[in-house]
């Protein structure tokens, strides 16, 4: 599918220049991009955005410096200067695109704030779907994070046309700090979401039995709110050690997948239809994006990537059917992708998820946050006795 990203603020802007990055390495053109911050250093810090796509907003009011952790500012900068940014988008070419993806941390200021002000500014203007790719903070990070974060997903949901979520205390290491721990995130995030944005693309692999088209990705998100992403990958080689690293379109761009995680041994050339199932279930029974119950999922897609040979109709039809058997909707798509790798990749996209234990958490953390402002609000600074005159007015 052909992308529009803007990379919002600082995780926004880091995590789409990978996704730009993958594209470059793979040579294909399937995605295009901009970067917008308030923070001069995080877009002079981007490596594969072109530095005329990288747009600075809020110079009169910050000054280059960013908004800090107040997405308030964040969102007035950006209602602003939405001109300026729908400009950037135009110079950078919106033909062919078939659907935007706003790229946000969505605790922290510039991004958590501006994204939500600008889906309904690309919603007035583009036909295309406008959806948004959000982090959630750490609780770590302090309630100040979660609060915004609690507050811009409140308003996706309501302005998106689907939002993907991925949290990042889900994904970092017991002990890891999350600072320490951003660059293997990012790589989990582009490797999920970049096999599920390429889909449909015509790979020099050639035509697939049942490829999955961009239409097929819009229709599965086209009920709004959440959605969370599995994947799993497995070696094609019978024994289920393949030399080569996992990287290229399955593997992301850094091969920092673990061996281990690549060679569980799944029945591999043996029974083609068995390994399909087992890798889908293992997807979506694995860790999410957004760990989630996906029995309240509407709607999914499941997406085998691979070589050819390896793509077995059976086994995406059998795999459909499991994944329908186990969440809320009936709707389940679904269809192959064929690259050249040594590896096949599963992902399941759970579109529109009621409910998810870590929402809840921000949603709690959320509220006596407001709480804590409300009372600290009420307290009168001290004040000296009326009758005693000041030395000036
Ligand atoms: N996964 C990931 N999360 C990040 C990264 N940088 C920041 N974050 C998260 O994004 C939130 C917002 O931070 P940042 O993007 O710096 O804020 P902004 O620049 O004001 O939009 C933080 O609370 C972090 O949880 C990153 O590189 N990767
Ligand atoms: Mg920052």
């Amino acid at each position: 599918m052909r992308i529009f990203f803007v990379g919002f603020g600082q995780a926004g802007g880091k995590i789409v220049d990978m996704f730009i990055e993958q594209d470059k390495k793979l040579g294909r053109n399937s995605f295009r991009a901009i970067a917008v911050n308030t923070a001069r250093t995080d877009l002079m810090g981007l490596k594969h955005i072109e530095l005329k796509d990288r747009i600075l907003i809020g110079q009169t009011v910050v000054k280059g410096h960013g908004v800090g952790t107040d997405n308030a500012a964040g969102a007035r900068i950006t209602m602003d200067e939405a001109d300026s940014i729908i400009s950037a988008i135009d110079r950078r070419g919106t033909h062919d695109v078939d659907a935007f993806m706003i790229v946000a941390g969505l605790g922290g200021g510039t991004g958590s704030g501006g994204t939500p002000v600008l889906v309904r500014q690309l919603k007035k203007i583009y036909h295309e779907p406008v959806y948004v790719l959000g982090i959630l903070p750490a609780p770590e990070e302090g309630k100040l994070y979660s609060f915004n974060a609690a507050r811009s997903l409140t308003t996706l949901i309501k302005e998106a046309d689907n939002t993907f979520v991925f949290d990042n205390s889900a994904w970092k290491n017991e002990g890891e700090s999350i600072k320490s721990a951003f660059s293997r995130l990012n790589d989990e995030v582009v490797r999920r979401f970049g096999v599920l944005f390429r889909a449909g693309e015509m790979g020099k692999a050639g035509v697939g039995e049942m490829v999955v088209d961009s239409s097929e990705i819009i229709n599965t998100l086209r009920g709004g709110g959440i959605s969370t992403v599995g994947y799993a990958i497995a070696a094609v080689t019978t024994a289920g050690r393949s030399k080569s690293p996992v990287s290229g379109i399955i593997g992301g761009i850094k091969s920092t997948l673990k061996k281990r995680e690549a060679t569980e041994e799944v029945l591999l050339g043996e029974d083609r239809t068995a390994k399909i199932i087992s890798l889908v279930r293992r997807a979506m029974l694995g860790r999410l994006t957004l760990p989630c119950d996906f029995s309240t999922a509407e709607r999914a897609l499941v997406l085998v990537a691979g070589p050819p040979d390896e793509l077995d109709r059976k086994g995406i039809e059998k795999a459909k059917s499991w994944v329908e058997e186990n969440i809320a909707g009936v709707e389940v798509r679904g269809g192959d992708y064929p690259v050249n790798s040594n590896y096949v990749a599963a992902v399941v996209l759970l579109s529109t998820i009621g409910t998810a234990p870590r929402i809840r958490e921000l949603t709690d953390i959320a509220r006596e946050t407001k709480e804590d402002v409300a009372r600290a609000e009420e307290r009168k600074p001290l004040t000296i006795d009326e009758d005693i005159e000041p030395l000036f007015e």
